[in-house]
């Protein structure tokens, strides 16, 4: 096996976790925590699980003997008995009940066992012929609840959209098993996942190849998919588990770039595109852009010669969305976009010292290093959050050992911070003066995320009005696909940013990205300051990094407003300013 055994024995860990919930009706057994903690484990892991032995897995901290032969099935056969056993019993349409905020395990048993509800549509008719209320612990104001949180995540029928955190591990997966293909020069994921939309419709790979049957036939025979859909030469569509499609194109590597830019769409960039070509006499389709009259080709290789050739600079994936991106790119008014190596500092990163951190201080610090970060700051839970938080005295303490360890990283700057806990009133864990001894302060939202907008919104503000709070994290509280963010005023809360310099966090957990891409966009012309994080809590999270400047270009953010890329000398003072209002 390859680089990829890892992911894929990670996924299959996962899917366990949420199989082993329903069968257990609990999602706290002593199994499902320790499948949950295998899991973490092996996205720790920096070797092949493929080249180890059941022994020396079970020599690794976080993985027990039985999880240990589990992988080694995984590697040796491909897939994992229990899961495929569970999954009869459990089927995809059911095990997607339990993402409905408000239905435990336990539920979704009692809904199949005494009402006969098998998925959403089954779950829909009950709630609309009101018996749900028939079952114990349950009335009316249950059903009202559970339509709502139906309607907000979206998920009925054929709209159904899979969130990114679980469509991106595939679609990389994919991508990585297809490049070592013969013939093959190049693999792209296209569509919405690389518009970086936060759930995807289907998945779409492109393949530029000089032997599109051999790329193909690699595709339907990959271990991922449980369903071959349809197979041809160069078009062919697959499912993987939970009923995800994956759609492949391969083309000749000559119209990679145009078919690049097609496939990407969105399908309204596309038609405004193909408008400005047909204005010069062109035609664009996903083979390239040509003359009408000599069929000659004027530009398909790459995007940027495609969009070079419509007097256009190159606009970014994730701006395609038919929202006016080519009027701006055509006036030159396209927001400079953060990347990657912009980024001087990580101002939200968690160590063992609070409940869910899984790495020791000294390993997060090295691992900031390595990443060449100018700065960082550790931000462990302060004690408003109950099973977490550090207390006062623990946070002294934290503060020595950091102190301490300042001498091996003369290179990189080390704050200590804290993630406060914002609570219902709007207040933090601590008052100023405890607040005032921090370098640095993240405040958010960890709980009573059903408040009324208006009460969320003034939460919000009084966050943002406290000196010793730098900045906002994860500003909704949502979880995608899972749990609906807070409601609140944006524009009274964006108005409240400018007022207070507080900064409003671009979180890089592909399963929160917060603040949503909306409320970014929202925020355009103003002058308000934005940091983007990892809130790594392992080493791996680091690489969060790249889905927080994805957030941040979906969000059509400047450059300019990102507080952790500007010279290290005038972010320091801009925190410290704030601090001390
Ligand atoms: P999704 O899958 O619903 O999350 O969203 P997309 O954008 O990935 O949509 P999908 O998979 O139907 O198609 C992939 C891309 O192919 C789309 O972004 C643009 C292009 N495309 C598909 N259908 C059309 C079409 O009718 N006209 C044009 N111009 N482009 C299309
Ligand atoms: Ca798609
Ligand atoms: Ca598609
Ligand atoms: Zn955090």
């Amino acid at each position: 096996m390859s680089a990829s055994s890892n992911r894929e024995v990670i996924r299959l860990f996962s899917e366990l976790v949420d199989l082993t919930k329903l069968d257990e009706g609990s999602a706290q057994s002593f199994r499902v925590r320790a499948y949950e903690k295998a899991a973490s484990a092996l996205g720790e892991l920096d070797r092949d699980v493929a080249d180890m032995t059941a022994a020396d897995l079970a020599k690794l901290p976080g993985i027990g003997a039985s999880s240990a032969k589990k992988i080694r099935e995984v590697v040796d056969t491909g897939t994992m008995e229990k899961v495929e056993k569970l999954r009869t019993a459990y089927p995809p349409a059911l095990l997607e009940l339990t993402r409905i905020p408000g239905l435990g395990p336990k539920t979704v048993l009692l809904l199949r066992d005494r009402l006969g509800v098998e998925d959403v549509d089954g779950l829909k008719e009950a709630i609309a012929g009101e018996r749900i209320r028939e079952l114990p612990g349950m009335g009316a104001k249950s059903e009202e609840k559970l339509a709502h949180a139906i309607e907000r995540l979206g998920m009925h029928g054929k709209d159904r959209r899979t969130p990114i955190a679980e469509a991106l591990p595939i679609a990389e997966e994919i991508v990585a098993a297809l490049s070592g293909v013969a013939g093959v020069k190049s693999v792209q994921y296209c569509g919405s996942l690389r518009r970086f939309r936060e759930t995807i419709g289907d998945i779409d790979i492109l393949v530029a190849s000089t032997q599109p049957e051999i790329a193909s036939e690699a595709f339907v025979e990959l271990p991922i998919a449980t369903e071959v859909v349809a197979k041809g030469e160069t078009k062919s569509v697959i499912l993987v588990s939970g009923g995800l499609q994956v759609d492949l194109r391969v083309v000749p590597p000559s119209s990679f770039g145009a078919a690049v830019m097609y496939f990407t769409g969105s399908k309204q960039h596309n038609i405004e595109l193909r408008q400005r070509a047909i204005d010069r006499g062109w035609t664009l389709n996903e083979y390239g852009l040509s003359d009408v009259e000599t069929d000659e080709v004027i530009a398909s290789k790459t995007e940027k010669a495609i969009y070079a050739a419509l007097d256009l600079p190159y606009v970014a994936a994730e701006l395609r969305e038919g929202i006016g991106e080519i009027a701006s790119a055509s006036t030159g008014e396209l927001p400079k976009l953060v990347e990657e190596r912009h980024i001087k500092g990580d101002l939200h990163v968690h160590s063992d010292w609070s409940g869910d951190g899984r790495a020791p201080l000294e390993a997060m610090l090295d691992g900031a290093a390595a990443r060449g970060l100018a700065y960082v700051a550790i931000t462990d839970h302060a004690e408003g959050l109950a099973i977490n938080g550090l207390s006062r005295d623990r946070m002294l303490e934290q503060r020595e050992v950091l102190a301490a360890m300042r001498a091996k990283h003369d290179d990189m700057e080390i704050l200590h911070g804290a993630e406060l806990n914002i609570a219902p009133d709007g207040s933090v864990d601590w008052d100023d003066d405890f607040l005032e001894g921090f370098d640095w302060g993240v405040a958010s939202v960890h709980s009573h995320f059903d408040l009324d907008a208006e009460t969320q919104t003034q939460r919000l503000i009084t966050a943002m009005e406290t000196p010793g709070v730098n900045a906002i994290g994860h500003l909704s509280g949502r979880m995608i696909g899972r749990r609906p963010g807070i409601e609140f005023d944006v524009d009274a809360v964006l108005d409240a940013a400018e007022r207070t310099r507080c900064a409003i966090e671009i979180n890089g957990h592909l399963d929160r990205l917060d603040a949503t891409a909306e409320v970014l966009r929202r925020a355009r012309g103003r002058d308000i300051t934005f940091v983007l994080d990892t809130d790594a809590h392992a080493v791996s999270e680091y690489r969060n990094v790249t889905w927080a400047v994805h957030q941040s270009r979906r969000g059509w953010v400047d450059k300019s407003a990102v507080a952790n890329t500007w010279p290290v000398k005038k972010f320091l003072n801009w925190a410290d300013g704030k601090r001390r209002r």
